[in-house]
């Protein structure tokens, strides 16, 4: 008997060894316990503070690489808008730049998350229009928008099942849809829906996508509700994700030393749950906007972040075309030497 339960033990190992996001989920688990932290940048490689990458571009550069001479571990990216069926996405990134960042940046070893800021599909509105609280409910199963919604996933599931690399393998990513609920900001947000509803929409979401190679994230803002209120459930999510910024106050030295404590405390939590559940931690958002405050990088986010196992931190975007929204440093900005002590220390990684 001992031995049959043995054989079938081995043949669930072998099994699941097998199946790409299993295997993609234990490559991540192996460099989560390595205890550094990945460094990710969004939109890393398709435009920085002063510059933007045609299609045609090879994909060389990256603000964070002029800076340190090397390029973000992690590279975040956005579907936004790619359900509506055109080119571009709502930041102006071709969704064809943004496979070819994918391939590039997986091809180097680094790791690919994508968030998806969808245009609220009963209204037409944006992502950010928060106009009608019955959004999700129309979307889901029996809902007047339901259809509409079930072709939306049906291009991100197409432009997934694009992503191969030059050998034509498919591209293994971090799917991180529906961040940040536990704020009212987006239509799927803490006062637009149900915890049922919410729940529902995830699983939907699960349902159609996860023949990808996908490994799931869940990333509610930190500070506001209860993290596991509106949890999909372990059987879904993979990675325990915060997102968390610091903003701009009177003293940006004194709120640089909050946004430090308040981390400590968010990722204390993050960091016990992951550990009890066996998934993984990572600050999947953070950042401050045009850094006011440059060392920011080493008196707010490395100390917040020492001694806490989390795959990766990324902050958000240069963007090319509104010169004070940006989270890393580009050549010349002042907190560019700081930025260099972070990568610098013991616990970050670049490429
Ligand atoms: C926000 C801002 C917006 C952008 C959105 C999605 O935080 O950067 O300008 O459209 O993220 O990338």
């Amino acid at each position: 008997m001992r031995t049959i339960h043995y054989l079938l033990l081995i043949a669930l190992v072998l099994l699941c060894s097998c199946n790409p996001k299993v295997k993609y989920f234990n490559d991540l688990k192996a460099r989560y316990e390595s205890g550094k932290i990945m460094y990710g940048h969004q939109d890393d490689l398709t435009y920085g503070h002063t510059w933007y990458a045609e299609f045609e571009s090879d994909m060389t550069a990256s603000d964070v690489k002029s800076v340190t001479g090397h390029y973000p571990a992690v590279l975040g990216l956005d579907l936004g808008e790619i359900e509506l069926g055109g080119e571009f996405n709502l930041d102006s990134v071709k969704f064809s730049a943004s496979r070819k960042a994918i391939q590039t940046h997986y091809e180097r070893g680094g790791i690919i998350t994508l968030s998806w800021h969808p245009r609220n599909p009963k209204t037409g509105g944006t992502a950010w229009d928060v106009s009608d609280p019955k959004t999700v409910a129309s979307i889901l199963e029996g809902g007047e928008y339901h259809s509409k919604f079930m072709s939306w996933l049906e291009i991100v599931n197409e432009f997934l099942d694009s992503l191969v690399d030059s050998k034509g393998k498919p591209i293994p990513i971090i799917f991180r849809p529906w961040h940040e609920h536990t704020g009212s900001w987006f239509w799927w947000g803490q006062d637009l829906c149900t915890t049922e509803e919410y729940i529902a929409l995830w699983k939907l979401t699960y349902k159609v996508l996860n023949d990808n190679n996908i490994v799931w994230a869940y990333s509610p803002n930190y500070g506001y509700k209860d993290y596991f209120e509106r949890y999909p459930g372990d059987d879904i999510i993979d990675i325990l994700g915060y997102d968390g910024y610091c903003f701009e106050a009177e003293d940006n030295k004194e709120i640089t030393a909050f946004y430090c404590s308040e981390l400590k405390r968010e990722l204390d939590f993050l960091c016990a749950a992951a550990q009890e559940r066996g998934k993984i931690a990572a600050l999947t958002e953070t950042g401050f906007e045009g850094i006011p405050y440059p060392k920011w990088w080493t008196e707010g986010l490395l100390p917040g972040l020492k001694g806490h196992k989390l795959l990766y931190v990324l902050t958000w975007r240069n963007a090319w075309n509104r010169p004070s929204h940006y989270y890393a440093p580009y050549p010349g900005s002042p907190d560019e030497a700081d930025f260099i002590e972070f990568v610098n220390s013991d616990i970050i990684t670049l490429l």
